[in-house]
């Protein structure tokens, strides 16, 4: 890092005076959103930190989101008090006071956070089936012990899991065409919105009553949990999309990562295919930890978020294409199309894998 990057950064940290001394500061290159550092302090006792730059483009009201993530990580703490939990420092995120007395630092021009670095932690990007069911296990944790929280927290990212919406944005994008790419990718437009209809399933149930919205993470990657050393699930972060929504998100969303045989931008198709093990392993965890609160037709709609999920990831991943790639950080100028057809093939996958998604769930 150079010196000029490393002294603006020591300035931002110097907001947070629990920070103290700072002897390192490495980028990680993790997420698509936000900008992320470890920050090495000169006090072992101490621990290091993670300093984050919020994307504010994407999350536009920082403040509301540092006061969700504060009621949400407050509960959970709390909760995990009073269930007994030991080493709960390691198992909810905790976030740095500021000069200010919020959990965030305005610049003028960005906003940064800082939280507790989890000791011996470790992220992974691929799950066994022994640890996606225990990965089963904690979302399905989280969302109950979510499920009784009297405080409200608002939408971060207003109507981030609408699916009508999605299609409304990839409609949007199409006719914009602002980066002249439609007629190349005119066929899998066609293909993609073509299931529009039977994936907003969801959106017209909520209107008629018959779904309820609840607190949810929003953002269930592998990526987004910590281990410890003995692969145990340790901590679950990245809560920047934890809001209301439907409860079913977490558990599609999850399976579109943990359970795709290929990374999420797998430029050979052939790879893709929809993992059995990791499926029955995941949903026998979740259901375990949410058969107490889930209604009956929450609990019917698992099998539809499965294949909701890799095909609103492919039809965001479309609409940022045609927009000319101002969402989603990308690595190479076909990446997000890339992504697109990786994504719209796991959805196909995930289809082709219906009947024994079905009858597994059924069966538990
Ligand atoms: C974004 O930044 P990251 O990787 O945690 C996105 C998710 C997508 C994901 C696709 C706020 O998450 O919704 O599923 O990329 N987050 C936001 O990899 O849009
Ligand atoms: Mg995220």
């Amino acid at each position: 890092m150079e010196t000029a990057d490393f002294d603006i950064l020591t300035g931002i940290l110097s907001h947070f005076p629990e920070v103290g001394k700072v002897v390192r500061v490495e980028p990680l290159t993790s997420g698509l959103i936000n900008r992320t550092y470890r920050v090495v302090t000169e006090n072992p006792q101490v621990g290091d930190y993670i300093l984050q730059r919020v994307n504010h483009a994407v999350f536009t009201d920082v403040p509301l989101l540092q006061h969700n993530i504060e009621v949400v990580t407050d509960h959970l703490h709390r909760k995990m008090q009073a269930m007994g939990v030991g080493d709960i420092d390691r198992r909810v995120l905790r976030f740095v006071k500021a000069d200010d007395g919020t959990t965030f630092h305005f610049t003028g021009e960005g906003y940064w956070r800082v939280c507790a670095y989890i000791k011996d932690s470790v992220t992974k990007d691929v799950v066994t089936p022994e640890t996606s069911y225990l990965v089963g296990r904690k979302f399905g944790e989280f969302e109950s012990m979510l499920s009784d929280m009297s405080e409200s927290i608002g939408e971060t990212i207003p109507d981030f899991h609408n699916m009508e919406l999605r299609s409304r944005q990839l409609q949007e994008a199409v006719e914009a065409d602002k980066a002249g790419r439609l007629a190349q990718v005119k066929p899998i437009v066609d293909d993609i919105m073509a299931d529009s209809y039977e994936m907003c399933r969801a959106e017209r149930l909520y209107r008629e009553g018959k779904l309820p919205k609840r607190i949810c993470h929003c953002d269930t990657k592998v990526s987004n949990m910590l281990f410890d050393e003995h692969d145990n699930v340790l901590c679950i972060i990245d809560l920047d999309t934890t809001m209301p929504s439907f409860v079913f998100s977490d558990f599609g969303d999850f399976l579109r990562s943990a359970a795709n045989t290929a990374a999420e931008d797998e430029p050979d198709l052939e790879k893709i295919h929809f993992n059995e093990e990791i499926f029955k392993a995941f949903a026998k965890g979740y259901i375990e930890s949410t058969s107490a609160f889930l209604t009956p037709i929450e609990r019917s709609m698992l099998p539809y978020s499965v294949a909701l999920f890799p095909y609103m990831q492919a039809v965001r991943f479309l609409a940022d294409y045609l927009n000319g790639d101002t969402y989603y950080r990308i690595a190479y100028p076909e990446h997000n199309l890339v992504r697109t057809k990786a994504q719209y093939h796991l959805y196909r996958e995930v289809m082709k894998a219906m009947p024994m998604i079905v009858s597994y769930l059924e069966s538990i």
